[in-house]
Formats: structure tokens, C-alpha cells, sequence
């Protein structure tokens, strides 16, 4: 009941007390176009009493968009889900249709009072023609009310009765089925009915899979294979039926005989179901709104006489005052007021009120001659009085509907725009139902009503073309994401390693360190476990002042490192980055080491520190045989680099021979280092257990403290040494053939380095965005991404960058901003594209850190074999921006870990400063070293 202060009976009442639905004041107000002979008509005092409670202000109407709001959130978490009125069942639709699909489907929708079967064809191409043949079936009450098992007997019946009329060769067919129930959905093809409505009630069916009792009686024949692959609410059917150029149309509303709704929300927002990427269609069954009294202070005695009198009293509350099947009851209960003086058995008789004709009364032209018939076949002599207050009542149910609905309407949209963090949505909602078809006003007041309710939205109401075509599109979605599903699972399956394939790698990785290690078969492996001549690592003694270089990373750096006590703050760096550009990396090598000179000459220009010559660690992170610690021949060069004259050369004698060439300063370098090993001393400085350094960075590479003893390639037996293995290498001979898939190949290919590096170009920063870029261009080919249109942008080698993959795969990126991305890259994305991008990159990290993780398997299996340790202890030094910027790659190296050797507990230390202080402590070893030797 409508409280008296918001509806002033005489006088101008407030903008805000103005209520849309009243008669006297709302839009359906005295009628400003109707006949002449209503002109004339005034509302009475009595008649005023008896509509004034189905006037809802726009006050009120807002405060019932913000109770389905916090009904749709109840009805939406996990927690509150089971007992909500708004119970917001998942639909497991994830995608609007896109234009592509194709192929013939089959529907079959069951209304309230027919079947209707369709044969739904659609050419796929750019104008996605859709032809449909159809049949209907009336449903006799027998069936409707009958055992379930008749139902659905019938059901497949009238398919093969239809099909039979069409004498089609085809025999095999994928099949929608449209059950306008209340149904726990768990699959798009799983179903379960929770309870029936309208006028069905068969026995045996609540509580079961609808579509395994569908299947079971279609499969009672063999001259048609049908597979049912969706059941779907009308709602979602009348959603999908939006044609796809009208936009996106991701809201569907139904106001028949009953109602309900269906939205695309964020599927991390529907907490009762396991997809939380992309989107999932959600069935409101607003129809239960209120059912918690959420209405009470909004319902009129009509309605609650009529709730009283119908099969489920204090159920469906939302539906009994909108939808077809009660509005004809509520007029009746009004007339039943109106004229209690001029009773007669017909006006006595409930349902004696069609819904059908109410909608008619309220038609501007016919609806006055319409109400003198209806009153007339009710007993009445109906006065023009009469017949005006007849059509005013209808209209006030009427467009009251239209107020709730546009409350209930303007809560979706304003949760979908909430939820997709925008300023505006923009949507189509498509409408179906009786009481819209027969009820022209009422679309037209739900827009403008939804307009007040939602400023904040633009919602276009799309009169739906039935939603036998939506379930036929359902259907078609279904067959294409089942279709494309399978196309990506068959080419990411290439790339999923299980943990014995991994077990493999990491023995095969281990057989080629055994094969590395010995002075016969040194040559014969792809891992060539290089001598680094530390035997030691820092043990907190060094002192000094060092001068060290950093190249092979990201990054050029010279740094200044100033070793202390660690009372006097340990160690202190001061560094400088400078790029070096492609034309540097990959021209003369001379230009190079040039370059290299100039940076360090600008550095201690800038640090003051022209005329000193301090000791120089170089971390140089290329493959070199050394043969001293300040002597490496560049065996290959790797990543990014190719300078000419190099390979095969002593890398510090080519930096002398630089220095001198620029003669602006002295050098004095007293060690030559792989980034590997800076990096395992860098860490080691802080933890002596450090014996292992990784790298996963723009390469991949690991060293590790090897027993000297079983370094074969070197003299001597006692001690340790640190050993380079240049693990990237690992399968150059051939070893991980099986493990590379075409993308592989390809990347491979087209590197600076064909056949090298190979293991490397699984892993690292460097390949990683070309993987995923070359597997994406497949899956657009095979039309499962991009609608199968490729960007010129994206067959551009390289353009699709590893950072890409670390900010796709972080956690709090929102889809949105996954779009963004791939919209820099010159393509149209839908929601569905981010999510299957987001797993392409996924799948391609994944396998990456996994492959690292099988290495340092190996190598740290290997220290404990070598101690016949049960448990070995240890500490890995790691740097790289791969290792330390993917948000997800450090912990599956780390897990992969833990799985492949359990009887070691792994320590994985990030690397603060990089591995120029290790080379700078490297040189204070060296320097301490020669001290006592010279002592
Ligand atoms: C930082 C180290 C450097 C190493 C680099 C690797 O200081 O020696 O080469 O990490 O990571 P990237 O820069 O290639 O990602
Ligand atoms: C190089 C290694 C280096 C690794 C990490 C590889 O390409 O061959 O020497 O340690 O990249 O930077």
C-alpha cells in the first residue's frame, strides 16, 4: 500500500511523489489522445481509492531497483546463493553469438500451451543468412499434467514426426531444447529441474537431469542421431535472438505468462559455479522476487488476495504482479471492488478477466469497445463510465507492470555496468512475451522508466524475433565454443607436459651433464658444463673497491662496487645502465667492445673516477671456455647478440684491445664471469649455502658448485668448482626433438640461431611471446580467435611481447584491459578472445617455468647424489625478468621442483643486485687470492 504523503489526491504533487504508474498523474494519465468520448470521463473519488495502490512513485520504483540489486548480489555468492529469492541461475552460456557459426540446428521449444520444433540453418558467412522450417504441437493438458516419462515420449515424438516431413538425407543433428522451468543448470547440456510452474506439473521430473530424460527418449529410435547439446531457459533463448549486427545484446527479458530475466554477468562475479574468466549468462528467476517479503510494503489487497487464491500463495511473488498470466486475475479482483453493487456469476467467476483482453483495453483506439464487450460478456451493462474506469484499471496494472519490470530491468544493467568498472553501458536488452507483443506502452514506459532508473546506462529494448531463433543461435554458440574448444585443446595439448614427460627432461638433462662433464664425451653433449675457475664463493673477507660490467642481460651496466665490512654497510653499488642498440649487438665485433669502452669511460667520468684503475669483474653472459678466470673464449653468442669476429675469441683480450684502441683509461680485468655464476655469488654473499645460480631472462641458463673431482674435463680431485652448463643448449643434439612442437619449430627457424639455443627458446623471455604469438595466429586460421581475422599487426614477428604475457596473466588485470592489449595489436576482441589468449599465454609460461623447474631438478639431484646426502639442503641464486616480473612463474619452477626431487629442500633467492656485484666480489676473491700468493 502506498503511503497517503506520497500521493496528494488534489493539488500538483512533487516531481519525485509524481508516480509513472498512477493514472491520475503517470504516464498512463487521463489519456491525452484517446477517443473524444473519453475525453469527457473523469476518475472518480472511489475509483481513485481503488487505484491509488498500484501507483508506485519513482521513489519507490528506485527503491525497488535497489532491493533486486542486494537480492541478485544474494542470489550471486556463494554463501547467501541457496536461501536468495532471486535465486541467479547460471546458464553456462559464455558467448553472445559473433557471426561465424554455422551448420543446421535443431530446436525444440516448449511454451505453455505448444511444442514447437524448428530446423535452424545458418550460412555463417558475412551476412549470416538464417533460414528456419518449423512445426507446432499442441500440448493437451494429459501430457502437461501426466508422468514425466510421457512428456518427454511426446516431446521426441513430435521430433521425428517433423523431421520425418522434411525427408532429409542429413540423419545427424545438434539439438537446443528450451525448458522456460526453474532448472540448476551445471553444464549447458545438465539440467536439473527444481520445480515446475505455469500449468505443468508431471510427476517424476523435479529433482532430475532434463536433458539425460530428453536424450534418453530421443535415443529410442535410430533413424535420427540428435544430440541434445543445450537446454535453455526462454529468457536466454530470447537473448541470443538479438541479430548480431543490433550490437552487443547481453540482457533478455521475458514478460509472458510469467517472467523472468537473463543477463551476460562477469563470471568471476558468480561465485557458485568454477569459470571465473570471461563471461556467464545468468538466469535471474525474478519471478521469486519479494518471496522474502522484500515487496510487503509495495503490494495492494489485490495482490494479496490473489496470491492467496493461486496454486502457490506466497511464492512467485515479483511474477503475480507482472506477468500475463495473473494481470487479467488483478484487474479482476479490482472490478470485483468496482462494481461489488452490480455482482453477477460470471464477474464472480475467477479467471472470468483474459489477460489477452486487458492488454486490448488499454489500446487508445479499440480498447473502450473492447471493455464494453469484456464488461458485457462479464453480465455488466457497462456505462462509458463505466468502460473508462474498465480501461484506466487495466492501464494502471498495466504500466505498474512496466515499473516493476523497469526497476527490476534498470537493477541488471546497472550491475553489469558496476561490475565491468564502466562510466556507461551500453546494451541491447531484447523483450519477448505476450504482454509486450499485445502492450505497446509497456516497452515504451520500460524504456523511459529504465532511462530514470539507470542514468548511467544506455539500454536499447530490441523486440526479440522469438526465441525459438535465440536457442537455435544458443544451440549454434554451443556447437561452435564445443567446435573451438576442441581445435585448442588439440594444440595446446601439445604444449601440456605431464610429470613423467617432465621426469624424462629432467633425466635427459641429467644424462647430457654426466656427458658434459667427462673429458670423452664432453663433445658429444648439448650441455656443455664449462670450467668457471671458482672453486669458492665469497666467505665475507673481500675488501676493496672494484670496477664491474654487466652484459648479456636486458641491460648494459657498469657498476662500481665498494666491498666493506659489514659493519662498515658490506656491501655498496653504484651503477649506470646503457643500452646497447641491435645494429651494436649484431655488427662488427670491434664496434662492440668500443661501445663497451665508451659506456665505462662515461660512467666514471660521471663517478670521478677517470685515472683510477680499479680490478674489473665482467659479467659476460654468453657461452665462453675458460681457461683462467680472466680468460673466456666466446664459444657462440646467444639471445640477441651476433657481433662478427668474436666467436672463438678471448672476450677480455678483444675489451683490452678495445681500451687500448681508445686509450682513454687503463682496465685492469682480473675476472671474466657468466651472469649465472655473478648471480649464485651475489647471493651467496648473503647466504653460504647458495651453491646453484639460475637465470631466466631474456636467456636461460644455470651453474652450479660441482666436486672437482668429477669434472673430467679439468685436473685435479679435490674441491669444488663452479661449473657454467649452458643449459640453453640442452637438446642442440637432437635429445628434445620430441618435446618441440611446431611453434617450436617455427620460432627456432626464424631466430638468429637456427637449431642452437634450443632449450633456451622454450623458456626464455626472448621466445616466449613469439610462441604464443605464432600460436595465436594458428587459432585465428582455425577460426577460433578473432572471428578468424588476422591483423596484419599480429603477423609481425617479435610484436607480441613476453612483458605482454606477464601482464595478461596477472591476476588482478581485468579482461577489459586484456582487450586493450591485443586491441594495441590492430584486432577486434571479444570477451571470449582475452580469456582464450589469456590461457594460450598461460599454457606457454606454464610449460616454461616447468621445463626450468625439471632442470634445476637435475642440478640440484646431481649436488645431492655427489654428497650421498638423503637430504641435501641448498640455496638457488636467481635473476631475470622473466623469474622475478611473471606473476605466476617463479612458484610453478618452484613446485615443479618440490615434485622432481623431494629429497631436496630448495631455497630459491632473488638476486637484488644482479650479478655484477658477484662479478666484483668474484675479483675481490681473485685479488685476496693473489695478495697471499704474492705474500
Ligand atoms: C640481471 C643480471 C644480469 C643478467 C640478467 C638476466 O644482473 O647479469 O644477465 O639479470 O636477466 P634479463 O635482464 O635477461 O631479464
Ligand atoms: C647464455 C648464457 C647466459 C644466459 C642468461 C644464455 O643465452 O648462453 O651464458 O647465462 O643466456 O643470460
Amino acid at each position: 500500500m502506498s503511503s497517503s504523503q506520497e500521493m496528494p489526491l488534489v493539488g500538483k504533487p512533487l516531481p519525485s511523489q509524481l508516480s509513472p504508474t498512477c493514472p491520475v498523474h503517470g504516464l498512463a494519465g487521463v489519456s491525452e489522445s484517446g477517443s473524444p468520448q473519453a475525453q469527457s470521463q473523469h476518475l472518480t473519488a472511489q475509483m481513485q481509492n481503488s487505484l491509488r495502490p498500484l501507483c508506485l512513485s519513482l521513489e519507490t520504483l528506485h527503491r525497488v531497483k535497489s532491493r533486486m540489486l542486494e537480492a541478485m548480489e544474494r542470489g550471486l555468492s556463494r554463501r547467501t546463493h541457496s536461501q536468495a529469492t532471486v535465486r541467479m541461475l547460471p546458464a553456462f552460456i559464455r558467448s553472445t553469438p559473433d557471426g561465424t557459426e554455422r551448420g543446421e540446428f535443431l530446436v525444440l521449444e516448449l511454451g505453455d500451451t505448444h511444442l514447437r520444433v524448428l530446423l535452424m540453418e545458418l550460412s555463417g558467412d558475412t551476412d549470416q543468412r538464417v533460414t528456419m522450417k518449423e512445426r507446432c504441437f499442441p500440448v493437451p493438458d494429459a501430457i502437461a499434467q501426466g508422468p514425466g516419462e510421457k512428456l518427454f515420449a511426446f516431446l521426441a515424438t513430435c521430433l521425428w514426426e517433423f523431421l520425418d516431413g522434411l525427408h532429409m538425407p542429413q540423419t545427424d543433428f545438434e539439438l537446443g531444447f528450451s525448458f522456460p522451468f526453474t532448472c540448476r543448470q551445471t553444464r549447458l547440456d545438465q539440467s536439473y529441474l527444481i520445480s515446475w510452474s505455469k500449468r505443468f506439473q508431471c510427476a517424476g521430473v523435479e529433482g532430475r537431469d532434463v536433458v539425460v530424460l530428453l536424450q534418453d527418449a530421443i535415443n529410442k529410435q535410430d533413424r535420427y542421431h540428435i544430440k541434445v547439446i543445450a537446454v535453455v531457459n526462454d529468457t536466454t533463448g530470447t537473448m541470443m535472438s538479438c541479430d548480431a549486427s543490433a550490437g552487443p545484446c547481453e540482457v533478455g527479458l521475458v514478460v509472458d505468462a510469467g517472467t523472468n530475466s537473463c543477463f551476460m554477468a562477469e563470471a568471476r562475479h558468480v561465485e557458485v559455479v568454477e569459470e571465473s574468466e570471461g563471461r556467464m549468462g545468468v538466469v535471474t528467476e525474478w519471478g521469486s522476487f519479494g518471496d522474502d517479503g522484500a515487496l510487503n510494503d509495495m503490494l495492494s489487497p489485490y495482490d494479496l488476495q490473489l496470491d492467496q487464491a493461486s496454486l502457490n500463495p506466497g511464492r512467485q511473488r515479483f511474477e503475480k504482479m507482472i506477468s500475463g498470466l495473473y494481470l487479467g486475475e488483478i484487474v479482476w479482483h479490482i472490478l470485483t471492488e468496482l462494481f461489488s453493487g452490480r455482482m453477477t456469476p460470471v464477474l464472480l467467476t475467477k479467471g472470468s478477466v483474459q489477460t489477452q483482453d486487458i492488454l486490448e483495453i488499454t489500446d487508445e483506439q479499440v480498447g473502450l469497445a473492447t471493455a464494453r464487450r469484456v464488461l458485457r460478456a462479464l453480465g455488466l451493462e457497462a456505462s462509458d463510465q463505466d468502460c473508462f474506469n474498465m480501461q484506466q484499471v487495466c492501464k494502471a496494472v498495466c504500466i505498474r507492470a512496466a515499473g516493476l519490470c523497469a526497476a527490476g530491468l534498470a537493477a541488471i544493467v546497472s550491475h553489469m555496468c558496476r561490475n565491468r568498472e564502466l562510466s556507461r553501458l551500453k546494451t541491447s536488452v531484447a523483450v519477448d512475451g505476450a504482454v509486450f507483443r499485445a502492450h505497446a506502452k509497456f516497452s515504451q514506459t520500460l524504456q523511459q522508466l529504465v532511462k530514470q532508473l539507470a542514468p548511467e546506462c544506455d539500454v536499447t529494448l530490441v523486440q526479440a524475433e522469438g526465441s525459438s531463433k535465440g536457442i537455435g543461435m544458443v544451440t549454434a554458440v554451443a556447437s561452435r565454443l564445443a567446435a573451438q574448444r576442441l581445435q585448442v585443446n588439440q594444440t595446446l595439448a601439445l604444449l601440456q607436459l605431464s610429470p613423467a614427460a617432465l621426469g624424462t627432461v629432467q633425466a635427459l638433462l641429467r644424462r647430457e651433464m654426466e656427458l658434459g662433464l667427462k673429458k670423452e664425451t664432453n663433445a658429444m653433449s648439448s650441455v656443455r658444463m664449462l670450467p668457471t675457475y671458482i672453486c669458492a664463493t665469497p666467505d665475507g673477507s673481500e675488501r676493496g673497491d672494484f670496477l664491474a660490467l654487466d652484459l648479456g642481460g636486458t641491460n648494459f651496466r657498469v657498476l662500481l662496487v665498494k666491498v666493506g665490512s659489514r659493519e662498515q654497510g658490506g656491501v655498496q653499488i653504484i651503477s649506470e645502465v646503457y643500452s646497447i642498440p641491435p645494429h651494436v649487438a649484431q655488427g662488427p665485433g670491434s664496434q662492440l667492445f668500443d661501445h663497451i669502452v665508451e659506456c665505462i669511460a662515461d660512467f666514471q667520468t660521471k663517478q670521478g673516477m677517470m685515472g683510477q684503475t680499479l680490478p674489473l669483474g665482467f659479467t659476460f653472459s654468453f657461452p665462453c671456455q675458460q681457461t683462467s678466470l680472466d680468460q673466456g673464449i666466446l664459444l657462440s653468442w646467444t639471445k640477441g647478440f651476433n657481433a662478427s669476429g668474436c666467436v672463438g675469441q678471448d672476450v677480455v683480450k678483444l675489451l683490452r684491445e678495445a681500451v687500448k684502441r681508445k686509450n682513454h683509461f687503463a682496465l685492469d680485468v682480473v675476472a671474466i664471469v657468466n651472469d649465472t655464476v655473478g648471480t649464485m655469488m651475489s647471493c651467496g654473499y648473503h647466504d653460504p649455502n647458495c651453491e646453484v645460480g639460475l637465470i631466466v631472462g631474456t636467456g636461460t641458463n644455470a651453474c652450479y658448485m660441482e666436486q672437482l673431482r668429477n669434472v673430467g674435463t679439468l685436473a685435479g680431485e679435490e674441491g669444488r668448482m663452479c661449473i657454467n652448463m649452458e643449459w640453453g643448449a640442452f637438446g642442440d643434439n637432437g635429445c628434445l626433438d620430441a618435446f618441440f612442437t611446431p611453434f617450436d619449430r617455427q620460432v627456432d627457424e626464424a631466430s638468429l640461431n637456427p637449431g642452437r639455443q634450443r632449450f633456451e627458446k622454450l623458456i626464455s623471455g626472448m621466445y616466449l611471446g613469439e610462441i604464443v604469438r605464432r600460436i595465436l595466429l594458428e587459432l585465428t586460421d582455425k577460426g577460433c580467435l578473432f572471428r578468424g581475422r588476422l591483423s596484419p599487426k599480429l603477423q609481425t614477428p617479435d610484436i607480441f611481447q613476453t612483458k605482454f604475457l606477464s601482464s595478461i596473466e596477472s591476476d588482478g588485470l581485468a579482461l577489459r584491459q586484456v582487450c586493450a592489449i591485443l586491441e594495441e595489436l590492430g584486432l577486434h576482441v571479444s570477451c571470449e578472445d582475452s580469456v582464450l589468449v589469456r590461457e594460450v599465454c598461460q599454457v606457454v609460461a606454464r610449460r616454461a617455468a616447468q621445463l626450468c623447474g625439471a632442470a634445476v631438478a637435475a642440478v640440484v639431484e646431481k649436488i645431492r647424489e655427489n654428497r650421498s646426502l638423503e637430504q641435501l639442503a641448498v640455496t638457488v641464486g636467481v635473476d631475470g625478468t622473466l623469474y622475478k616480473l611473471h606473476p605466476h612463474f617463479a612458484q610453478q619452477v618452484q613446485e615443479t621442483v618440490r615434485q622432481l626431487a623431494p629429497r631436496c629442500s630448495v631455497t630459491f633467492l632473488q638476486s637484488e643486485d644482479g650479478s655484477g656485484k658477484g662479478a666484483a666480489l668474484i675479483a675481490a676473491v681473485a685479488c685476496r687470492v693473489a695478495r697471499h700468493q704474492r705474500a
